[in-house]
């Protein structure tokens, strides 16, 4: 049966808020919020139907209030269905940045997964659901994915996580593992990554598409300030799922079988 035609957008790690400082002179913080501006540009532009960033959407929980209102204000500009999932520095624990202002005041097209164990919300005009659980502060054992539920009612299945996937050189002592075994099977059709600042797809298994956008800005490496990529997400009337790497700043446009890609470990 045919589906209908959708786009979204994946973002993560855009870490609004890592340089607000009263000291210094406010040129990364600029560049970080100009680098979030685009990113909304490329959604308008390329009239995405939904919006995911896949956590570290705020570096931390002391961000500026006026940080909080600045990514309000662009969510509600692109104006269209918006889903976080939150990272291990936007966390859902105590103290968490979303419990400072209700950020769907300003943006009403905004809704944040913010249930540890998963939850699943329905957009119905656009024949969606989206999956995800949510980091609480250092639980170094929490596994986005493990046990998640299979699909639920919608034709479009999506899922939203933040942590490490383990590919063939994986440090097994780190945090927040991802498998490919347990992103195979969620049977979602696309699920959006953030942890890494790189652009990169990874295997999930048959019939499910995965990928790490990477960070509109990333905070370390050699293009600090200079921009990373989006992914435009085509989930296409057949059943298949397209991705494009748009660049947020300078840089030429990867289409899907160029994509980085890493295999699951052995
Ligand atoms: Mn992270």
């Amino acid at each position: 049966m045919a589906r209908r035609r959708l786009r979204l957008l994946h973002t993560s790690d855009v870490h609004l808020g890592a340089y607000d400082s009263r000291h210094g002179d406010g040129v990364r913080r600029q560049e970080l919020h100009d680098n979030f501006s685009r990113v909304i540009d490329v959604a308008i532009v390329e009239q995405a139907d939904a919006l995911l960033i896949a956590g570290d959407f705020f570096d931390n929980a002391r961000v500026f209030e006026e940080t909080l209102h600045f990514a309000a204000d662009e969510i509600a500009r692109f104006g269209r269905t918006t889903v976080i999932g939150p990272g291990n520095h936007d966390h859902v624990g105590p103290g968490s940045v979303y419990d400072r202002v209700d950020l769907t005041e300003r943006a009403p097209n905004l809704r944040i997964l913010r249930t540890p164990k998963g939850e699943r919300i329905a957009f119905p005009e656009l024949d969606l659901e989206v999956w995800g659980t949510s980091h609480t502060e250092r639980d170094a054992h929490y596994r986005p994915f493990e046990g998640a539920p299979g699909r639920g009612e919608a034709p479009w299945q999506i899922g939203i996580g933040h942590g490490h996937f383990l590919g063939p050189n994986a440090l097994l002592h780190g945090s927040f593992h991802i498998r490919a075994e347990h992103l195979e099977a969620t049977g979602l059709d696309y699920i959006a990554l953030g942890h890494w600042e790189h652009l990169t797809r990874v295997e999930a298994g048959e019939g499910v598409v995965a990928a790490y956008s990477g960070a509109p800005d990333a905070l370390s490496g050699n293009r600090k300030g200079h921009g990373g990529h989006v992914l435009v997400v085509d989930l296409c009337e057949d059943g298949s799922v397209r991705l494009e790497a748009v660049p947020v700043g300078e840089g030429d446009r990867i289409p899907h079988d160029q994509l980085p890609y890493l295999p699951a470990m052995d």
